[in-house]
């Protein structure tokens, strides 16, 4: 058993790396309608909210209305723009082995989606999640070599056991990172710009704080998965993103090794501070 409790060997028909055939044909109309609808409402309401980069990775991809998209296709794309590919997972896989994916730039994303009495939520990541949610941002030079550096980082952190304080990066950035910009704050995290209701909720609700990013500060923040976030970090440019990740990390570890937990809905007399929320 690994670290986080999931056998490192595939289950029978995956393959060693967690990887299995997308088989686009398979899919059911009934399944190629869900993506519509999941699109179609997203995409309605995305523009003015999610980022310019994620939108012109959405057109660049041709993540069109016709249904689950093939991967064979937009791969071609994918890797002439940043050398990324996306594969299909049977859903999560084993950390090290999701960290190496991203360490060669590709990307695993869940091969099923949702049923129909799912749209609002489901727990594991399916392919509107992953490949609407996360695929897009990969289209830009500046994210792409983000993610692949995150998993390198990925795999140092395991080797020195401090995977929890980076999967906290991992969700206040690459699922649910807000952008400044200046139009006003934008969406490039996943877990956002695939969900309707947090869409909506992340930009406009009083409820949650809005804060500046910061290395330490955002991997001190715990998280819930069950929920809206009670806290969203802002970061001024994907730039920047990409330059925390120069950071020495093994400093930053032995910091934080003396560093309790923040209260997840925590403001510091240093943060910047773009909503006080109300966590109502
Ligand atoms: N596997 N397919 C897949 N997709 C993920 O987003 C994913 C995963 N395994 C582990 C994981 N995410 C998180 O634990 C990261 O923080 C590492
Ligand atoms: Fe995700």
């Amino acid at each position: 058993m690994s670290a986080d409790g999931i056998s490192l060997d595939p289950p029978p028909g995956v393959r060693a790396d967690w990887t299995i055939d997308q088989n686009w044909q398979a899919y059911s109309p009934a399944e190629h309608d869900v993506w519509i609808t999941l699109y179609e409402r997203q995409t309605a309401l995305l523009p003015g909210r999610a980022c310019d980069p994620f939108l012109k990775g959405l057109d660049a991809l041709d993540l069109h209305r016709a249904g689950i998209p093939d991967f064979q296709r937009i791969n071609e794309e994918l890797f002439r723009l940043t050398g990324w590919t996306v594969v299909a997972a049977p859903g999560l896989v084993p950390d090290a082995v999701f960290f190496d994916h991203l360490a060669n730039r590709r990307f695993p994303a869940g091969q099923f989606i949702r049923r129909p009495d799912q749209l609002d939520y489901l727990q594991e990541p399916d392919i509107f999640h992953d490949v609407f949610g996360h695929v897009p941002m990969l289209t830009d030079p500046t994210f792409a070599d983000y993610m692949q550096a995150y998993g390198q980082g990925g795999l140092r952190a395991l080797n020195l056991g401090q995977l929890h304080n980076l999967a906290r990066l991992y969700w206040y950035t690459v699922e649910f990172g807000l952008l400044e910009t200046p139009a006003g704050l934008r969406i490039y995290g996943a877990g956002i710009v695939s969900s309707r209701a947090e869409s909506l909720f992340a930009l406009d609700d009083p409820s949650p704080n809005r804060l500046g990013f910061d290395l330490e500060r955002t991997m001190r923040t715990p998280y819930r998965i069950d929920d809206f976030q009670q806290t969203y970090f802002v970061i001024p440019s994907l730039q920047a993103l990409l330059d925390a990740t120069l950071s020495d990390f093994g400093a930053i570890y032995a910091y934080l090794a003396g560093q309790a937990d923040l209260p997840i809905d925590a403001i510091l007399p240093e943060d910047k501070v773009f909503t006080r929320g109300t966590q109502a």
